[in-house]
This record gives structure tokens, sequence and C-alpha cells, in this order.
């Protein structure tokens, strides 16, 4: 088994959009909005990836479009069977639509995949940590990136997301 801690980059492909709420590593602090919306505890330990990490005055949450966040490439073993995984949650208010959403991907030279998506909803939605994995044995012997995407898209609504512990595993 091969454990390959994973860097990151933001914007990394310079299509950005949001205006605020970029993804960043860091130290984030709670957020609550009729329930929690930003958590302020990790998985991994004090730093996490998170859609701006203060609180700030307002919620400090992703607005005006898409925030994107990737590591450097990865090489990925030949053999064996690989499986990314990582924690994550998506959090909004029920001003959300199914618009919004975080979305987990995996670039490659051919092309981009989408590997998950949690879409938004006109509901409430409560930041709490979830585990989530892929297969990724179909890229074995290849340079990989895996790109985090969160979105406050079409109208404004209160968009926050999360992710850490992100890995890939050979078994
Ligand atoms: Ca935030
Ligand atoms: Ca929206």
């Amino acid at each position: 088994m091969a454990l390959y801690p994973i860097k990151q980059l933001t914007d990394g492909y310079g299509t950005d959009t949001a205006v605020t709420g970029a993804w960043e590593r860091g130290d984030p602090e709670a957020t609550d909005s009729s329930g929690p919306k930003q958590l302020g505890t990790t998985v991994s330990g004090s730093n996490d990836l998170v859609t701006a990490r203060l609180a700030g005055a307002s919620a400090g949450d992703v607005d005006g479009g898409t925030t994107s966040i990737r590591p450097p490439s990865i090489a990925l073993p030949a053999s064996g069977t690989l499986r990314l995984g990582y924690s994550w949650y998506l959090a909004h208010a029920d001003n959300a639509t199914a618009a919004d959403f975080f979305r987990v991907s995996v670039v490659t030279s051919s092309g981009t995949t989408v590997l998950f998506t949690a879409a938004g909803a006109a509901t409430d939605r409560d930041a709490a940590w979830s585990t989530g994995s892929a297969d990724l044995t179909p890229y074995a012997g290849q340079s990989v990136q895996i790109l985090f995407e969160a979105a406050d898209a079409a109208t404004a609504s209160l968009v926050e997301a999360g992710v850490d512990n992100v890995t890939v595993r050979q078994a």
C-alpha cells in the first residue's frame, strides 16, 4: 500500500469565476447560519481545504461562480488497485438550487472526468464531514490531478465546502 499526501493549488487552470470564497488550505473558522455551514474542526489535524477559511463579517462563502483547487500531478503506480479517498462536506442555505455544487474530478492528459458531484437544493444543508472514494485503477501508470470544485451558480446562495485527508492507496 502506498499513501500519497497531496498538495494543492487554487484556481490551477485560471478558469475560476467565483468572486469570494476561493478554496484555500488553512485552519478553518466555524460559521453558523441556521446550523453549521463551515466546520472549524478538520479530520486530519488543524488544516483542511476550505472555501475561504475565515468566518469574517459575512459568511465568507462562495459567491458568483465556481472556485477550484487541484494538486500538482501525481504519478500513479502502474499496477494494483488504486483508490482515491477524501473527506468532504457541502453546506448551503435554503436559497441554494441544483445549480450549486461540490464536485470531484480526475484530470489526465486526455481530459477531465467527473468522479463525484453533490448538487445543491432549496433546503438548509448543514456542514458535516463525510468520506468519499473513487476507483483510480483505470488511470494506473498515468500522471493525474485530483480537482475539487465548489460553485454558487444561478441565483446567489450561501454555499460552503470543505475537503480533507486526500489520499491515493494502492492495494
Ligand atoms: Ca468560507
Ligand atoms: Ca446559487
